[in-house]
C-alpha cells in the first residue's frame, strides 16, 4: 500500500525534552526527600505525566493522596515549562526540519502523535508548528502508549488508512503502539532497545523521506 502520512512522536524524535523532564522530576523528588538517576528517567520516556508521577512515587516509596498528586504534578509541570519557554529553533534535533519540509514537498501528510500535553507550545517555541497538518497529543487521548489510540487518532485526523502511515518513535512502548495500529514503525535510537521496529535509525538526519519510502518497498 502507498504511504500517504508520517506520524511523529515529539520527545526524542523532534526535540530532546527528556532532559527537561528529568531536571523537573528530579527537583520534585529532591523536594520529597529522595533522588532518581538517568537510568530510571529512561523508563519514563513516552509515559504520561500522571503515570510518570505514579512510577516516581513508587520508586521513592512515597504515598500521597490524589489531591497531593495533582498538586505535585502541577509543580513539576511549572518547572518543566520554565525550561520549555526558553526553547528556540536551536532545540530541534538534527535533520528534523529538512525531513519535515522534504516530506511535505513529496505530498506526505504530517501529524504529531505525542503523550505530552505541552506539545503545541513546544512546536510553537521551536517554530515548526506550521509544518504539521494535525496534532494529536496528551490532551486528545485517554490511553497511554503502548495503546495505539494516539496513532489511530492521527490517521483519522489526516483522513488516511492506518496501513498508509509510518510512525517515527524513540520509545519501545511507542513502537508497540504503532505496530498495534497496523502501521510501519521506524525506530529512532538504538537497535537493541527498539527491536520491535521495522528498522532503526539514529535520527532523522540519517535518511531522507525518499530513502525511508524505498527501504519499506
Ligand atoms: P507532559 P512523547 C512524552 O512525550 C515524554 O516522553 C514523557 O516523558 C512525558 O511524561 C509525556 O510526554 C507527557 O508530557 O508532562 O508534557 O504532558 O515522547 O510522547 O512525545
Ligand atoms: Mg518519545
Amino acid at each position: 500500500m502507498k504511504i500517504r502520512a508520517f506520524l511523529f512522536d515529539l520527545d526524542g524524535v523532534i526535540v530532546d525534552t527528556a532532559v527537561f523532564h528529568y531536571k523537573a522530576w528530579r527537583k520534585l523528588c529532591n523536594t520529597l526527600g529522595f533522588d532518581i538517576d538517568e537510568e530510571f528517567n529512561e523508563t519514563l520516556k513516552g509515559i504520561s505525566r500522571m503515570d510518570s508521577l505514579e512510577a516516581i512515587l513508587k520508586h521513592g516509596k512515597v504515598i500521597l493522596s490524589q489531591e497531593e498528586k495533582e498538586k505535585y504534578a502541577k509543580i513539576k509541570n511549572d518547572w518543566y515549562l520554565e525550561l520549555v519557554n526558553k526553547m528556540t529553533e536551536n532545540d530541534i534535533l538534527p535533520g528534523v526540519k529538512n525531513f519535515l519540509e522534504e516530506s511535505r514537498a513529496l505530498g506526505i501528510k504530517i501529524a504529531l502523535g505525542s503523550a505530552s500535553k505541552n506539545a503545541s507550545l513546544i512546536l510553537e517555541k521551536t517554530g515548526i508548528l506550521p509544518l504539521f497538518d494535525k496534532l494529536v497529543d496528551g490532551n486528545h487521548v485517554n490511553k497511554s502508549k503502548p495503546d495505539p489510540e494516539v496513532f489511530l487518532k492521527g490517521a483519522q485526523a489526516l483522513d488516511v488508512e492506518n496501513e498508509e502511515c509510518i510512525v517515527f518513535e524513540d520509545a519501545f512502548a511507542g513502537v508497540q503502539a504503532a505496530k498495534a495500529a497496523n502501521m510501519f514503525a521506524v525506530g529512532i535510537g538504538k537497535k537493541e532497545v527498539l527491536c520491535n521496529a521495522d528498522f532503526v535509525i539514529a535520527g532523522l538526519h540519517e535518511l531522507s523521506p525518499n530513502d525511508i519510502l524505498m527501504r519499506l518497498n
